[in-house]
């Protein structure tokens, strides 16, 4: 099944919604596959977010993304990419709407509470840019059966 790449964002480590937040993803019947908490530095930053890099607002983007550490997932699920962007809403958390975790957790452009892989082709990219192989795991979930109908798994 299709993975995505999750960052819980410093905003949401200082604002202690982590639980609330993954429990979302879980309640959507998404499987978590890999989870750690990590501190980004600049490196990684200026690769995760290379398309940004002249923006004015980048040092400020990097700053905060180093505020604290973060929380780094895959999920897993089927077209996980596209359901987990829909979950999450607008970059700008003011005009994200109501039910999505932007929509629902903040007020900021920046500090919007999660990034998600915005294709199947850049989570790939993002999963082994942030995990090992050897922290990703390939399992079920017992109520698999009650999420997926036989033919969507
Ligand atoms: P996304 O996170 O919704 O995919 P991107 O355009 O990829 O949005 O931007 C990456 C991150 O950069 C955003 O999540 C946000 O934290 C920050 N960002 C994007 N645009 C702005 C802006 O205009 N001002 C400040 N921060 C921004
Ligand atoms: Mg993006």
């Amino acid at each position: 099944m299709e993975q995505t790449f999750i960052i819980l964002k410093p905003s949401t480590i200082s604002r202690s919604l982590v639980g609330d937040v993954i429990t979302r993803f879980q309640r959507k019947g998404l499987i978590i596959a890999g989870i750690k908490m990590m501190q980004l530095d600049e490196k990684i930053l200026r690769e995760h977010y290379a398309h940004l890099v002249d923006r004015p607002f980048f040092p400020t983007l990097v700053k905060s993304m180093m505020a604290t550490p973060v929380i780094v997932m895959v999920l897993k699920g089927k077209d996980v990419v596209s359901v987990v962007r829909a979950m999450v809403g607008a970059t700008n958390c003011r005009n994200a709407a109501p039910g999505t975790i932007r929509g629902d957790f903040g007020m900021s452009g920046q500090e919007n509470i999660v990034h998600a892989s915005d294709s199947p082709e850049n989570a790939a990219i993002e999963v082994a840019r942030f995990f090992k192989p050897e922290e990703i795991f390939d399992y079920d979930l017992a109520t698999i059966a009650s999420i997926y109908a036989p033919d969507e798994r």
